[in-house]
Order: C-alpha cells, then structure tokens, then sequence
C-alpha cells in the first residue's frame, strides 16, 4: 500500500514537472533568446568535450574500483583445480581491459572529432570490405581460443576417472538448509527418494537398499586434504545451487535429478587460516567488528563476537525468501582428524532403529510409528 501511494505521489510530481516546463518554454516566447532545437556549434563543442568527460568518468571509476574493491577477491583457490579456473577468469579479465581500453577511447574520441560543425555535411559511407573483415575475423578468432581454451578447463575439471580412488558424498538441497550424506564403508551412497523422507530419514534414503546401511547424514560437511571429492547433488524442492566459492566449485542442484561435481581440497581449514591474506582479511574484519562492538556497547548491547575464517557451501540459485541463509560449514581436515571425526557418526539406519524403538523420545515418532511402510523397511534390514 505504502508502494502503491509513492508510486502515484512520484507520478503526480513527474506530471507537474512536465506542465511547469510547458509553462516555461511560454514564458520564453517572444524573447530574443535562441530557442531553436537545432544544435549550434557551441552545442556541438559542449557535446563533444562532455565526451572526454565521461571517457574520464569511466576511467576514473575504473581505477577507483580496482583499488577499493580488488582487495576483496577470493584470493588463492583452496582446491587442486582452482588455478585453472582463476586463469581462465584472469585471461578473460585481461582481454576485457585490453579491448574496453582501446576502443572506449576510440569511441569518444571519434565522438569529438566529428561532432557537429556548422554547414558541415555528414559524408555518405556504405561499406568497407577490408575493414569489416578485420573487426569481424579478428573477435572471431580471440573469442574461439577463448572458448576453446574454457571448454578444455571445464572437461578437465568435470573428468571423474571412474577407477579414481575418490569420497563419495552426496550433498541434499532444500529451502533453506543443506545435509550431507556420507556413503560409508562400501563408498556407495544408497538409493534415495523424495517419498521416503519420513521423521529422522531427512533426505530420503531407501532403508531396504543394501548400499543404504552405513550412510551418514549430517549438517556440518567434513572433507579430507589431498583426496579428491566426488559431490553428488540433489534437491529436495526447487532449483539450488552448490556453490563452494573458495574451491572455485558451483553445481546446479536439480529437483528429480542428480548432479555431480569433483574437487580435491589441498589446505586444511587450519592450513587456509593461516595464509598470509587470510590472517591480514581476518584482521582487517576484526578491525571493523571491534569498531562495531564499540558503538553497541555505547548503547549498551553487546559486543560482536570475532571473526574466524571457514570454508561454506553456500547456495547460488535465488530459491526463496530465505535464500541468503542457505550455507553450511565445510571443514577441510587432515586424513587422521577426518577418519577420527567420521568414526563415531551414527548411520541413519540405527537412528531410524532408535527412533522406533524409543517413539516417545522424539517428536517424528509418532509418524513414523503410524507408517507400516517404514516398519517394512525396518523388517528388510534388520533380516539383512
Ligand atoms: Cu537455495
């Protein structure tokens, strides 16, 4: 409503704007002053050096945005493909500069070389074979390597070598959280379905598959250094996507689908902490929060707790109102600290076990307990 009314108050002052301009070109009349619309040529020349100008502006806010901005990249890439992607995206940027700087020039000092001049006429210009050939063959052929050179990366960071030694982890999307599930011993994750979600079964598994018995669901993801991971993705509802910036990895998670994506973590979260930019952003950070948290407690709220650093799995896709707050913690540990963390986890088998046996302890008992399905399922492993 509140909308609706700034909207008809912005028209309403638009449309008086308009009529006190009519009003004023009225006035105007009879006055010695020139009010043609045909450009003079102190029009032209205004024109012409507003073109210098804004070539100025662009530069100007280019270089500004470089240095207060640039500091804020991503920095070294955490995973062993990084470096191609952030070559890639380097070639680009650099190619990007090299044309926008040339022909952005070009542009407006064409513009102000033949701005309007009194009695001048434009002169007539079909066509330029050389020339078009030139501006056509030579984007043709630095966009071709361009792509040929993407297209070469993105096979070689999507090849899984199927005998590769590699965890297997399936990563499950919903609005608006994320769950891993760990494939366990046999490094098979189990059959999963929507319509088996049920109580303490949060993404689905299929209870009665044999691959399905030493699965682990959790919502904080653990992944080992030095080992490659192959993430499985699905989602739950809509449209999410994985996005785990600092391993300069990003996969669609689609409903009625399953996609996947490959990388291997090379530094431990305690390792990436302390890399020289990250101690200086960090620092930088709690610079701000400690500025922050001394205004609050002026005011007398409480002071914001410091700033570390971890790796998050955040989702990419625009899938709801809570869409912002879709990520989750992901912990690169040492192999050792990864097995040892891994170990006591237990499986969704024996938490669906303990959730019927125990169904007054949690509050999806009872509808687990009302599914004669599920007891089935429960049936078929425990025989297993
Ligand atoms: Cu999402």
């Amino acid at each position: 409503m509140t909308s609706l009314l700034v909207i008809i108050v912005l028209v309403l002052l638009a449309i008086a704007l308009w009529q006190l301009t009519k009003i004023f070109d009225l006035t105007q009349v009879g006055s010695t002053s020139d009010n043609t619309e045909i450009a003079t040529d102190k029009d032209n020349n205004i024109q012409g050096y507003l073109m210098f100008g804004f070539l100025a502006f662009i530069y100007i806010f280019t270089i500004y945005g470089l240095i207060k901005w640039g500091p804020l990249v991503l920095h070294t890439p955490a995973s062993a493909h990084g470096g191609q992607v952030d070559n890639l995206m380097n070639i680009t940027w650099i190619l990007i500069f090299i044309v926008q700087a040339i022909t952005q020039v070009l542009v407006h000092y064409f513009a102000f070389k033949y701005r309007g001049k009194e009695g001048q006429k434009a002169l007539f210009f079909a066509d330029n074979n050389k020339l078009e050939a030139v501006w056509s063959i030579i984007p043709a052929v630095v966009l071709a390597g361009l792509i040929l050179y993407g297209l070469y990366a993105w096979t070689n960071i999507m090849f899984v070598d199927e005998d590769e030694d590699t965890v297997v982890i399936e990563l499950y999307a919903q609005q608006f959280n994320w769950k891993a599930r760990y494939s366990g011993e046999d490094n098979v994750l189990g059959k999963a379905n929507v319509r088996y979600i049920e109580g303490v079964n949060t993404v689905g598994i299929d209870l009665a598959d044999s691959y399905s018995q030493d699965d682990i669901v959790v919502t904080e993801l653990h992944i080992p250094k030095g080992k490659k991971i192959l993430f499985k993705m699905r989602s739950q509802d809509v449209l999410h996507s994985a996005y785990m910036p600092h391993f300069r990895a990003q996969m669609n998670c689609v409903p009625g689908m399953v996609t996947q994506f490959a990388f291997e973590p090379i530094y431990t979260t305690a390792e990436y902490r302390e890399l020289p930019f990250m101690v200086e952003k960090v620092a930088n950070i709690n610079a701000l929060r400690a500025k922050k948290s001394e205004a609050l407690v002026a005011k007398g709220e409480p002071a914001l707790d410091p700033y570390t650093f971890d790796y998050l799995l955040l989702c990419n896709k625009i899938c709801g109102a809570s869409h912002y707050n879709m990520q989750m913690k992901i912990i690169v540990d040492t192999p050792e600290d990864y097995q040892a963390w891994l170990k006591d986890k237990a499986t969704v088998v024996n938490e669906v076990k303990a959730s019927l046996a125990a169904p007054a302890a949690t509050g999806d008992a009872k509808s687990i307990d009302s599914s004669s399905a599920k007891k089935d399922d429960v049936a078929v492993m425990a025989a297993k």
